[in-house]
């Protein structure tokens, strides 16, 4: 599966042009996910297992976070909040292989779609 992540890594260096906003660039190998009311773009990833680092950009107006879980709905990760127009490089180094969910837990937000499917081979 290293292949489409570094497709997905490429689509998002492509995505990250003419950028701005807050908070720290995008690092080396990282996946860009995009928050938006009320998506996360791309909304299905599937990366190698090991260190997996998502560079948040918050390009909505409202604040968003982003949150992991397993099939039986518990916690493993949560990134911090992310104000609009911020980012945040959410770094998750504890996942082994399987399927996972993962959401906006801000109020309302993944009841409004702001979840995504994450998959680590
Ligand atoms: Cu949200």
């Amino acid at each position: 599966m290293r292949t489409l992540a570094v497709a997905l890594a490429s689509m998002a260096l492509l995505a990250g042009c003419g950028g701005g906003g807050g908070g720290p660039s995008q690092p080396a190998g990282s996946i860009k996910v995009t928050m938006t009311e009320f998506k996360f773009e791309p909304s299905t990833i599937s990366v190698p297992s090991g260190k997996v680092v998502f560079y948040l950009v918050n390009a909505g107006t409202a604040s968003h976070d982003m949150v992991i879980r397993d099939s039986t709905g518990k916690r493993l990760a949560a990134s911090e909040l992310v104000s609009a127009g911020d980012n945040f490089v959410f770094t998750v180094s504890t996942l082994a292989a399987g399927t996972y969910k993962f959401f906006c837990d801000q109020p309302g937000h993944e009841a409004s779609g702001m979840f995504g499917s994450l998959t680590i081979t």
